[in-house]
């Protein structure tokens, strides 16, 4: 037996700081073109794909900081996007920052939404590992202010019934702790899609920078092998506002295998046909969550600290 369903990770080459939304959208209609015409049905994008990274600057100013948010999903600069979805039948998952009403006040998160091929938004995922600082350090080179500029995701870890199977989304950081995928795997999910904005200098710790390719593939391909799952993995890369990002974005099989893999740092469209059934291979045996977990010896993890 077999599911089939064709993914397109669509890296993106860095964004500049005064690059338009306008002009993000272009590009990535024309990822959504060029994945169309080679059968894709689901195309994946980065984090925070409309703008530059822009946690990457202190902004004392509060309208600067928030003209980098979208109030309304589609909003006029990013209806294109979905437009395009319905007219070539594709869908789609996309990082953005979200200014959001909730319980009477403004609240910021960084999301991520899928869409399906008709164009509408069928599931939305709040990030939950925020990484960096909440103020300003001075000594280094750039900043990770994603602590201040975000509040940690409150809608838990969704999945969607969606293409054929069940999906899972999360977001950069998220990809480094075994909880996210454990947390998917155990409601079912067979494919978990993840967009990431990395940068290769890591200020705090400096001789970790030659590692980051290595740690991006390593919890990718630990988390879809020890949870079954297929994982595809987008980047924001290259030399953004002088800030190197990763690249190396990937689909990763269930057996943790990498089968496709982006080659540069710019727009670059990867594909794969993700057999969701082969899911069955790890979970129906090696991995039996049923057979083999042990959750009543685990109850550590749940506890703060
Ligand atoms: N956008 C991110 O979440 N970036 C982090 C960096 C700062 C370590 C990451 O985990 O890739």
């Amino acid at each position: 037996m077999s599911r089939l369903l064709r993914i397109g990770a669509a890296q993106l080459g860095p964004i500049a700081r005064e690059e338009t939304r306008a002009q993000a959208v272009a590009r990535m209609i024309e990822l959504m073109h060029r994945a169309h015409s080679q059968g894709v049905e689901l195309v994946v994008f980065p984090e925070l794909a409309l703008t530059t990274f822009f946690p990457r600057w202190f902004f004392e100013d509060q309208a600067e900081l928030e003209a980098f948010f979208e109030r309304e999903m589609p909003g006029p600069e990013t209806q294109p996007l979905f437009d395009t979805a319905r007219e070539l039948g594709i869908g789609f998952y996309l990082g953005y920052a979200e200014l959001a009403w909730e319980e009477g006040r403004t609240r910021h998160f960084n999301t991520s939404i899928l869409v399906d091929r008709s164009g509408a938004i069928v599931g939305k995922y709040r990030k939950m590992h925020l990484p960096g600082h909440r103020e300003p350090e001075s000594w280094r080179p750039f900043q990770h202010l994603e602590k201040r500029y975000f509040e940690p995701g409150n809608q838990g870890f969704g999945t969607w019934d969606a293409f054929g199977g069940t999906m899972g989304m999360a977001l950069c950081n998220d990809r480094r702790w075994p909880e996210t995928y454990r947390m998917l795997a155990l409601q079912g999910v067979e494919l978990m899609m993840l967009g990431y904005n990395t940068p290769i200098h890591y200020p705090p710790v400096p001789a970790h920078d030659h590692l980051q390719g290595f740690h991006n593939h390593l919890c990718m391909q630990a988390g879809a092998y020890q949870n079954g799952m297929w994982v595809v993995g987008v980047a924001k890369a290259g030399r953004e506002e002088g800030c190197d990002l990763l690249g190396q974005s990937c689909i990763i099989a269930p057996t943790g295998e990498i089968v496709a893999m982006a080659s540069t740092l710019e727009d670059e469209l990867i594909t794969y046909q993700c057999d969701l059934d082969r899911t069955r291979e790890i979970r129906e045996h090696i991995f039996n969550f049923t057979l083999h977990r042990r959750p009543e010896t685990y109850q550590l993890i749940t506890q703060p600290g």
